[in-house]
């Protein structure tokens, strides 16, 4: 049997190169990644957050086609991690600890990781509340089809100062999944909604968690990453939505630009002015730097509102001009129009499946739910393997839901437009009163959660599961 050494086993065996923030060197005889705390600067304050540290220095992982997930990821932290592989849909039940009954990496252990990578741009993130403290990384298996350009990774935060269970308590919300005491503080007895309440909120909205910044790369835009590039050249750009509670549109100004991948999956390449990108989701963005050079920030702008973080590409000596974090125009609220115009190059097969109904409601003191029911309460979508099966979400409430599902890449197939040969993606977008409905072929067994990706959403209820035997 060939064992391909990936480059991360190859700088395990070379010495461990500790960097600044990380609480101590690696260990290579007892892991190769570690989630710690690290130290980061916003807004001229010190913050302390998580990270999924790397041997070289970087954050999170960096593989190629063919490649195996193989390490040990040690806990440095004192609190409990459920590890989730967003996207990576080759992970075993098991090897993804976000499942019922998956438990959680606890403070000083190590899960040895053993998993084939999935193509394209996805990430690794806590499900819990710990992921609104960064608690997030890259996980990126570079395509074997990959077209020889640089790239360079995005990743995108929300940032408050805030613990997530301070934010969460001001929602007037309580955690029913990933908190430390598990179940505890679940208390349904107050709720005493049956029913939908169509007028939570009055009128559309968003941005229901008041940040204190938003990041790029861990940083604003009075000091943003600055990557070097080459006047004439292509760079494709690995954005990753890791905002908890924050739907953005990027924005690459004045470079000639198209959408190449959504969510990993290759898509036929499709133009726009600003791409949207709903919590969770991932954008690989194709922009060509102009022959005369220059500087060029890619701003990531806040659905319905002005503020924004971003990166600058610079060609050598180009001027660097001060950013404004505030957009001069309001941007509009993430809906399935984008979607809309995206073809899925790898179609699921025709066929028929079964359907599934799932209507996404908000009631009275933060709760939100599937048909009615939070997590907990609900019941698992069972199917057998191999089974086809069409998820049909109806948004009855007034602010948008991406929804995803663990362990599979789905098709979408109608935004309320008819059928058509959508993305392929693992997060859709699901507008306040909209429908939208995914196709999917369940191909592993286990149970795969089907959440809400606004963090506080899915910790107040809005997660069930698909259960395939
Ligand atoms: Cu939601």
């Amino acid at each position: 049997m060939l064992i391909r050494p990936t480059r991360r086993r190859f700088l395990a065996s070379a010495a461990a190169v500790p960097f600044a923030g990380l609480a101590r060197p690696l260990r290579a005889d007892v892991a190769e990644m570690s989630i710690s705390t690290r130290q980061i600067e916003v807004l001229g304050r010190a913050a302390t957050v998580y990270g999924f540290n790397g041997y070289d220095g970087q954050l999170g992982f960096y593989g190629s086609a063919g490649d195996r997930f193989q390490l040990g990821m040690q806990n440095d932290t004192d609190i409990d991690v459920i590890t989730h592989w967003h996207g990576q849909v080759m992970a075993a039940e098991g090897q993804d600890r976000a499942y019922t009954g998956g438990g959680a990496l606890a403070p000083g252990a190590v899960d040895q990781m053993d998993f084939a990578l999935t193509p394209g741009t996805h990430w690794m993130h806590a499900h819990q509340l710990s992921e609104q403290a960064l608690m997030a990384a890259p996980m990126i298996c570079r395509e074997a089809d990959a077209p020889d350009v640089q790239e360079h990774v995005i990743m995108l935060h929300d940032f408050s100062f805030r613990s997530p269970e301070e934010i969460l308590a001001d929602l007037g919300g309580s955690d029913m999944h990933g908190g430390a005491g598990g179940m505890a503080g679940m208390d349904h007895s107050g709720g005493g909604m049956a029913g939908m309440d169509m007028d939570m909120g009055g009128m559309i909205h968003a941005n229901d968690v008041a940040y204190d910044a938003y990041l790029a790369n861990d940083r604003t835009l009075a000091d943003p990453e600055v990557v070097q590039v080459e006047a004439g050249t292509r760079v494709r750009l690995r954005i990753i939505n890791a905002g908890t509670a924050t739907a953005f549109w990027i924005d690459p100004g004045v470079l000639q630009s198209e959408a190449i991948a959504v969510d990993g999956n290759a898509c036929a390449p499709l133009q726009a002015k600003a791409y949207p990108m709903a919590q969770g989701q991932r954008l690989d963005l194709m922009v060509t730097i102009p022959p005369q050079g220059g500087a060029f920030p890619i701003f990531a702008q806040v659905e319905a509102a002005r503020m924004r973080t971003g990166i600058v590409l610079a060609t050598s000596g180009a001027k660097l001009e001060r950013l404004d974090d505030m957009a001069e125009v309001e941007a509009p609220h993430v809906d399935a129009s984008f979607d809309a115009g995206l073809r899925a190059v790898d179609a699921l097969p025709d066929r028929t499946g079964q359907m599934a109904h799932l209507m996404l409601g908000e009631e009275a003191g933060y709760r939100f739910t599937i048909n009615g029911k939070v997590h907990g309460e609900d019941t698992p979508i069972a199917v057998k393997v191999g089974d086809r099966l069409e998820l049909m979400f109806m948004n009855m409430g007034m602010m948008m839901h991406p929804m995803h599902l663990h362990g599979h890449h789905f098709q979408v197939v109608d935004v309320g437009m008819g059928r058509f040969n959508g993305p392929r993606r693992d997060v859709v977008a699901v507008p306040p009163q909209g429908m939208v409905t995914v196709a999917v072929d369940l191909d592993k067994p286990g149970s795969w959660y089907l959440h809400c990706h606004h963090l506080y959403h899915m910790a107040t209820g809005m997660m069930t599961e698909v259960r395939v035997a």
